[in-house]
């Protein structure tokens, strides 16, 4: 579609003007980005180190003596919820994290959330890349940046105190803005046109979650959880892409694929430490891919995580959150199915390549999350949470991640 677009502009103003101005906007706002998150990043190292060093030094002296505000320290989720009129059992954990509460039996919750993952720039191991660094190591296109946006819709149900079900299913829309190397290149397979963007949209992979909720007493929950990934979202979406003979409707490289095309397992562990009004917690999942190869070729690799955060309650139903994570993820194995591999300058695109995918990073968490416990807003809990990378090291060369930024909305029935 968006290639279309451009085309057409391209033939009325000329291609050189696009690319100018596109070029000129994306100065502007990258400039300003990096200014903005340099500072952002800078903070919330300071604000979370800091209340990692309190809270360590608070666990102690306050250990037992503390009065849980939804009741007694030791008081398992089954009893805060049920005893408050169903809100939920007093989740301290960041609002981006997954399976960091279990629910007490019959108990429903619905919840939405909507991330915006922003990537732009290129990086080679943790040293950032020019567009032209890219292409000096053979490859004819390069990505610049992208967006992604997921809509994800969780139910969670609890059929016995001990276990809760959760059932995740998402919608991805992802955009992303290439750059082919050369003029001459752009006139063999883009129509003369150096830059492009592809589009994929739809329903991404489905998770379906059981969670086991220990409460070891002490204000101690300890959640195990076993999750099932089901390979619904599409890795065979294609849009206009260049080419020899030019540009035509062409298999999308699995960055812009819609789900991994393998059955994957997720086990996690969460413990959290509640010391109301500070809790802190640490939580460890993984990803892995059960199959060798999905139906077009290949597998991603296998994820591991970990979380660690502190959160501290306000008045008024306010709890503020702020942590780090590191995660590790390997590269891409086996060849994509119908992603071309060669081009005018050796090699094609990077994310035709599994060395480009995967490798280590670490980010700061920072959120906000308010729970209602009266009037219409009873048993709602918003929240907003706010990713930025301390440390990335990439496999190959791939779009760095600058920002991610989670909104939620939860409710119990
Ligand atoms: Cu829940």
């Amino acid at each position: 579609m968006t290639i279309h677009a451009q085309m057409q502009t391209g033939v009325t103003i000329g291609p050189e003007v696009v690319f100018k101005l596109q070029r000129h906007y994306k100065f502007i706002t990258t400039q300003t980005f990096i200014m903005k998150t340099q500072f952002l990043r800078n903070h919330l190292f300071i604000a979370t180190t800091a209340l990692a060093t309190l809270t360590s030094a608070w666990a102690e002296p306050t250990h037992g003596i503390t009065a849980h505000e939804n009741g007694p320290i030791d008081c398992p989720a089954a009893c805060c919820a049920r005893g408050h009129g169903g809100h939920i059992h007093d989740d301290p954990a960041p609002i981006s994290l997954m399976g960091t509460h279990a629910h007490p039996k019959g108990e429903w919750m619905l919840s939405y959330r909507f991330m915006r993952m922003d990537m732009d720039g290129m990086r080679g191991g943790s040293n950032r890349v020019s567009s032209n660094e890219v292409f000096n190591q053979g490859y004819t296109v390069t990505p610049e940046d992208m967006t992604m946006d997921m809509h994800m819709l969780g139910l969670m149900y609890a059929p016995t105190d001990d276990f809760t079900l959760m059932l995740m299913a998402n919608y991805i829309d992802s955009s992303m803005d290439h750059r082919i190397f050369s003029q001459m290149a752009a006139n063999m397979i883009n129509g003369g046109a150096t830059t492009f963007t592809t589009e994929a949209s739809g329903l991404g992979d489905t998770t379906l979650t059981a969670l086991y909720g220990l409460h070891p007493g002490n204000g101690i929950e300890i959640i195990a959880g076993l999750g099932l990934s089901l390979p619904t979202g599409s890795i065979t979406e294609s849009d206009i892409l260049p080419g020899m003979g030019g540009p035509a409707d062409r298999r999308l490289p699995a960055a812009m694929q819609l789900g991994s095309g393998t059955y994957n397992l997720l086990p996690s562990v969460t413990w959290i430490h509640d010391l109301a009004p500070w809790a802190y917690g640490l939580q460890a999942r993984g990803v892995i891919r059960m199959e060798d190869e999905n139906n077009e070729g290949y597998r991603r690799g296998h994820v591991f995580a970990l979380t660690s955060w502190v959160s501290y309650k306000l008045p008024h139903g306010f709890t503020l959150t702020g942590g780090a994570e590191y995660e590790k993820s390997g590269e891409l194995k086996g060849t994509q199915n119908g992603v071309s591999l060669m081009g005018p300058n050796g090699r094609s695109v990077t994310t035709a390549f599994g060395e480009n995918y995967g490798g280590e990073r670490i980010d700061g968490l920072l959120g906000l999350h308010y729970q209602g416990s009266s009037g219409w807003l009873e048993g709602h809990r918003v929240g907003l949470d706010l990713r930025l990378p301390i440390h990335q090291d990439l496999n190959g060369l791939q779009l760095e991640t600058d920002s991610v930024i989670t909104l939620s909305w939860q409710k119990v029935f």
